[in-house]
């Protein structure tokens, strides 16, 4: 009445139409569910009704008995060869600092703002959604995003927001979880390899302690007759007793990426069953190399129940195979150069990859471009599918590593070759950023390519699904396609750190400030699409002016894409190549030193 009184009718109408369409907009706040605008308690999670105890792992008798565990070698680290760039040899100047300095404080700015965020509406939840400000737990319910962005805290520089976080690192429960299966592989990466690297970093005994809960968890994976792990697990089975059988469908980067954390726990705490249970997959993967039906790679479905590494006919270096690769030359660095198998392995894999699953995407500039597909074999012929996905942007980095450790230099053009691939997909792409998954044009061979117009209208006619429209042209633009690409089959980003991950490595390795000026591009265009009022969010739709988005922030957005941004635009000791390795979640382990007693 007041208002009616004050303003007159209409204003008084529109007024209250107002408010109510305010409150269809924040529909959270009438609800229970959690909302950006309702600050969640920074305090461990409530009590949770939970349906069954947590489980103590340390005490959970383990069946299937190692009798003599497979111990750590014991001949000193040799001295690995220089892996940066000598960095003295350049003079930076004042302008170029300035500059540097800047991108490298935007990049920090915009963590803290997501952490901050999680820290406020998400603490002790795996993931914020950055948008809504709900929160999910795929992961276990074990806190994902604070675990997974400790070690980063800690290299920007927020000590006491580590110090205030590990706190409540200790209340997290990893002998309960609501979650049905358990993925082995991605608590491995994510809260094995966060909570050693944010030890190592810190030396907090706290982590340490964790780190064990969590190994002495995951170990029970591989509590199988065959010692072969369980990577989608039973956790409550296996904490009530239940017998348990490797499966017979496993993906390789599953079964084979849990190298690195399980020997640096078994570096750090003396107890050998962690580095015996990973190195018993990698001794019968090398025992089988030359018998899959791709000699030297393997298929990235492998039979774990009859440990069985060459049925299948398919192989990447992409997704479901990728960081089992990645993982061979960081192992070896890991070891200080200690066992040559990891060498041999790297050597033969990649030498049937660069053959057979590498090709040369062809662009009107006929740019020296190189991206890894997907290979089929069928009898004696070997067909690959010019697919790139974001995920395989990682392969450069990884050959370029390589490149440094075992001296080859052929490695090293490749890896500038499959790192350009991705730089480019990024610029040629409306939002400036690449898409998921894409098909590309392919060249004949990887050495000579001469683009043809007709060729690309062509493969974008035999890609069209019969509802698209038939004549190509209309479809390059109605599924804006860029030139070179023949489908983007995937159009999301999800937020991903492949691509700058590559670009970090080719600039720490090369010296080459270009790769900072890709990086940097590759920073304004994902900030511009993806920032939000609580974090940065994945998109639905890379190829649109304003990408729609999807209200999901991965914990690796601030474990890996946002620590690689930073170390790019950081001085180049900071977390040098020459003295950590980075697990595939990006957490930085120590590499071992010839001069050290154990060398770690
Ligand atoms: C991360 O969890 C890791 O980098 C993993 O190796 C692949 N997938 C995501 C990032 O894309």
């Amino acid at each position: 009445m007041a208002l009616l009184r004050r303003y007159g009718l209409y204003t008084a109408i529109a007024v209250v139409l107002i408010y109510m369409l305010y409150s269809f907009s924040f529909p959270y706040e009438a609800t229970d569910r959690p909302s950006p605008y309702k600050p969640r308690p920074k305090k461990p999670r409530p009590e949770r009704q939970q349906a069954y105890k947590s489980f103590d792992w340390a005490k959970i008798p383990i069946k299937n008995k190692v009798d003599s565990p497979i111990p750590l070698p014991t001949t000193k680290p040799t001295q690995l060869p220089r892996i940066q760039y000598d960095f003295s040899n350049k003079k930076e100047d004042a302008t170029a600092r300035n500059i540097r300095e800047t991108r490298r404080e935007e990049v920090r700015k915009q963590f803290l703002k997501c952490w901050r965020n999680y820290r406020t509406y998400a603490w002790m939840h795996d993931e914020i959604r950055p948008i809504s400000g709900e929160v999910t737990d795929h992961f276990g319910g074990w806190a994902a995003t604070l675990i997974d962005a400790l070690d980063t805290l800690w290299i920007m520089g927020f000590e006491e927001e580590f110090n205030s976080a590990i706190e409540d690192v200790e209340m997290i429960d990893f002998g309960y979880t609501d979650l049905e299966l358990v993925n082995v592989f991605e608590t491995n990466i994510r809260h094995l390899g966060g909570l050693l690297s944010a030890y190592e970093l810190s030396k907090d005994e706290r982590l340490l302690a964790k780190a064990k809960e969590v190994g002495e968890m995951l170990y029970h994976a591989f509590d199988t007759p065959n010692h072969m792990p369980i990577t989608r697990w039973d956790f409550r089975g296996a904490g009530e007793g239940k017998p348990q059988v490797a499966h017979d469908q496993v993906l390789l980067a599953e079964i084979g990426s849990m190298t690195m954390e399980f020997t640096r726990l078994t570096q750090l705490t003396g107890d050998p069953k962690y580095y015996d249970a990973v190195t018993r997959i990698t001794r019968l993967m090398e025992e089988q190399q030359e018998k899959t039906k791709l000699a030297g790679m393997w298929p990235y479905v492998v039979n774990a129940k009859k440990a069985d590494f060459t049925e299948d006919n398919s192989f990447t270096l992409n997704s479901m195979a990728d960081s089992m690769y990645e993982y061979l030359p960081k192992m070896y660095a890991l070891l200080g150069g200690q066992d040559y198998i990891y060498q041999k392995m790297y050597e033969k894999s990649m030498e049937t990859a660069v053959e057979h699953a590498l090709f040369r995407p062809s662009t009107p500039e006929d740019a020296d471009l190189l991206a890894s597909g997907f290979v089929r074999v069928e009898g004696s012929t070997v067909f690959v599918d010019s697919v790139l996905q974001h995920l395989s942007c990682y392969t450069g980095g990884m050959f370029a590593l390589g490149s440094k450790l075992f001296d080859k230099k052929s490695h090293y053009k490749i890896a500038r070759q499959l790192t350009d691939t991705c730089v480019w997909a990024y610029k040629a792409s409306t939002s400036g950023i690449m898409p998921e998954v894409s098909h590309l044009l392919k060249c004949p061979n990887t050495t000579e390519c001469h683009w043809n117009e007709k060729e690309w209208h062509d493969a974008v006619a035999s890609l069209a699904d019969k509802s698209e429209e038939k004549d190509p042209l209309r479809n390059i633009a109605n599924l804006r396609l860029p030139s070179g690409f023949i489908a983007i089959d995937d159009r999301r980003y999800i937020l991903r750190p492949e691509a700058i991950e590559s670009v970090f490595i080719m600039y720490r390795i090369t010296g080459e400030q270009s790769w900072q000026a890709a990086a940097w591009d590759m920073w304004t265009a994902i900030q511009r699409s993806t920032d939000t009022d609580i974090g940065n969010s994945a998109l639905l739709d890379i190829s649109a002016e304003s990408p729609p988005r999807s209200d999901s922030m991965e914990s690796f957005w601030m474990a890996e894409t946002l620590k690689y941004f930073f170390l790019v635009f950081s001085d180049p000791d900071v977390i040098s190549l020459d003295d950590f390795v980075f697990n595939t979640e990006a957490h930085p382990f120590r590499i071992p030193k010839a001069e050290a007693k154990h060398g770690w």
